[in-house]
């Protein structure tokens, strides 16, 4: 967070105009550095080849020396793991692959002895169908917990068509023979959807999410949230319907439940207004003229929103993750960012990602992890998230330089998502191959990698068998080799880090993005009070020339990927993916 003292003072470089001394509306997750730990991928210590909670213990102090201010952990709830936890079975138990509720109290701790907050994943659109209330649920119609979930009776007919996300026919009703009914699933059939139209489970949730502030904890990444409301007179969904009204993704179906603002404006009364805590919505479905609904302090819902605009650019209509074979255009990522700055710039606040764990490694999927390009354009996408406005969410591993683990065989494979979709295309009659081309840059393995700590064997990750293939690579990409270089990635974050926590303009400064048309090059500036910073970055492994916008600025700047900086008069000539900030004079 910015101290207090810097306020007024201004940035890491030479001091520019002040700042306004009062900036409204300060809040700690507004000026927080988020780093975003897959658990199941961290560090295993007990040798099952499987993260765990006493790895995160381990390497606190490494994760204090990247400077980060808050962690948002994955879920770390008892689950079987049909889709790595987000299927919880017990949402007040730590699952027994990462632990105990004891270590979860030591690592607690550890975080904030270091002055790191935890925010900590909420899954409550659906649980596990192994979770006590959906064991409850299915046995009777007559049980008391019945109405915890939503049924359709057999003899009703079938009921109308939902999207299945992780089924492998694409359906989210599934036929259940205990009681002749089927029940809801918008993910995979071990997940079944809560039935949030019934106050006991809203009651039961709120309940939970106080014992979990009341432990310490600093907030809540609500998974898939816009999705818990449900339209339960269970309308028939036509084609021309999704297409007309929801551009023909159920996902934006999802997120326009009737009473989804009620019971977020309810949750915010009953818990989170309570604390002085973070609730970051997952935004799946949600529009950009929907955005505000979710995050207009007038509102008192939730506090920021991840959007997924973002992700998909270059992706084919079709799904499934194919890309584009035009590839992706930065002129659209620039439309897209800046227009999902601009719906925040007077009320509620943003929130900005180019990695998570459903995501592929950023330095492959907008950068460049060639071994010419690989290192600057980590930095360039560094020098963006972090200077962009909006609380920044950096995904572990990310911070090294990690790549894409690009799979080859469907055995290799892991994930719900994936599999899933090779059922669905092979029950289709598809050929699955020109899909897992794509999915060698696309699925959701390459994220989930384990982290590699250093050249030894499985990357000092695990000294068993682990999870999920750690990547070749690790025995040149790794955080030990990075250590002690400053120019490495891991030493340009730490850096950019402190540029962030030191410059008040990074996080409230207004944005304005300058040369919208050019190709190669993103640049914009961020502004606070009369002072000005410019961010220059080339997203292309071209050298490009910049023309400076006005001699406004200092030409040495706050910070550079490259050792040298290169000007002829005010044309700025930009080495491949190179990322600069200037201070204004
Ligand atoms: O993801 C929600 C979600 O919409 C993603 O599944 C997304 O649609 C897909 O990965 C393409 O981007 C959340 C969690 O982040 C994800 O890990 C879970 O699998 C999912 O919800 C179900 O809980």
């Amino acid at each position: 967070m910015l101290p207090i003292s810097l306020l007024a003072g201004f940035t890491a470089c030479k001091p520019s105009k002040k700042a306004p001394e009062e900036i409204p509306n300060r809040k700690w997750w507004k000026e927080a550095i988020v780093y975003q730990i897959y658990p199941r991928s961290f560090k295993d210590t007990d040798g099952d080849g499987i993260g765990d909670l006493r790895g995160i213990i381990e390497k606190l102090d490494y994760i204090k020396s990247l400077g980060v201010d808050a962690v948002w952990l994955n879920p770390i709830y008892a689950s079987p793991n049909a889709d790595n936890g987000y299927d919880i079975s017990d949402y007040e138990n730590i699952m027994e692959e990462f632990g105990t509720m004891d270590d979860f109290d030591e690592m607690l701790q550890g975080f904030h002895d270091r002055g790191i907050k935890l925010v900590m994943d909420l899954v409550v659109n659906h649980s596990s169908d192994e979770h006590e209330w959906f064991k409850q649920s299915r046995s009777s119609r007559k049980n008391p917990y019945r109405h915890f979930y939503h049924w359709w009776p057999a003899e009703d007919g079938p009921p109308p068509f939902r999207a299945g996300f992780f089924d492998p026919n694409g359906e989210a009703w599934l036929y259940d023979s205990t009681t002749q009914a089927y029940y809801l699933h918008y993910f995979g059939r071990k997940q079944p959807d809560l039935n949030w139209e019934n106050p006991l489970v809203r009651q039961e949730i709120y309940d939970m999410m106080t014992r979990w502030f009341e432990k310490g904890i600093d907030g809540f990444r609500m998974d898939v949230i816009p999705f818990i409301s449900k339209d339960t007179t269970w309308p028939m969904i036509t084609a021309k319907e999704l297409e007309e009204k929801h551009n023909g993704d159920w996902a934006r179906y999802y997120a326009s439940g009737p009473n989804l603002h009620t019971y977020l404006h309810e949750m915010n009364q009953k818990v989170l207004s309570q604390y002085d805590v973070m609730a970051l919505g997952e935004g799946a479905g949600v529009t950009l003229d929907k955005a505000l609904d979710f995050v207009d302090e007038e509102r008192e819902e939730l506090h920021l929103f991840f959007h997924f605009d973002g992700q998909s650019i270059g992706y084919s209509p079709e799904g499934y993750r194919r890309l584009d074979p035009q590839g992706w255009k930065l002129s659209d990522f620039k439309k897209v960012y800046t227009r999902w700055s601009d719906v925040f710039a007077d009320k509620g606040w943003g929130s900005i990602y180019l990695g998570n764990h459903d995501q592929p490694r950023m330095v492959s999927r907008w950068g460049n992890d060639s071994p010419e390009f690989w290192a600057a354009s980590s930095k360039m996408l560094t020098t963006f998230l972090l200077s962009m406005r909006g609380t920044p969410f950096f995904y572990f591993g990310d911070e090294i330089g990690m790549t894409n683990l690009r799979l080859d065989h469907m055995k290799d494979y892991k994930d719900i998502e994936t599999l899933s979709w090779y059922e669905q295309l092979l029950a289709k009659g598809k050929d699955p191959a020109p899909y897992m081309e794509d999915w060698k840059i696309t699925a959701r393995e390459n994220g989930r990698s384990p982290f590699q700590w250093n050249s030894s064997q499985n990357a000092g990750f695990t000294r068993g068998v682990p999870w999920l293939k750690i990547n070749d690579n690790y025995k040149y990409i790794n955080a030990e080799s990075q250590e002690d270089d400053p120019q490495s990635i891991l030493n340009y974050f730490r850096k950019m880090v402190q540029i962030r926590k030191t410059s008040p303009i990074l996080v409230y400064g207004n944005y304005q993005m300058v040369q919208p048309d050019h190709e190669q090059v993103y640049a914009y500036t961020r502004k606070l009070g009369d002072a000005q910073m410019l961010v220059v970055l080339n997203f292309s492994k071209d050298t490009v020339n910049f023309n400076m916008p006005t001699n406004t600025f200092q030409l040495n700047p706050v910070i550079n990927n490259y050792k040298k900086i290169n000007f002829t008069g005010s044309t700025l000539h930009l080495k491949p993916y190179q990322a600069a900030i200037f201070a204004s004079n």
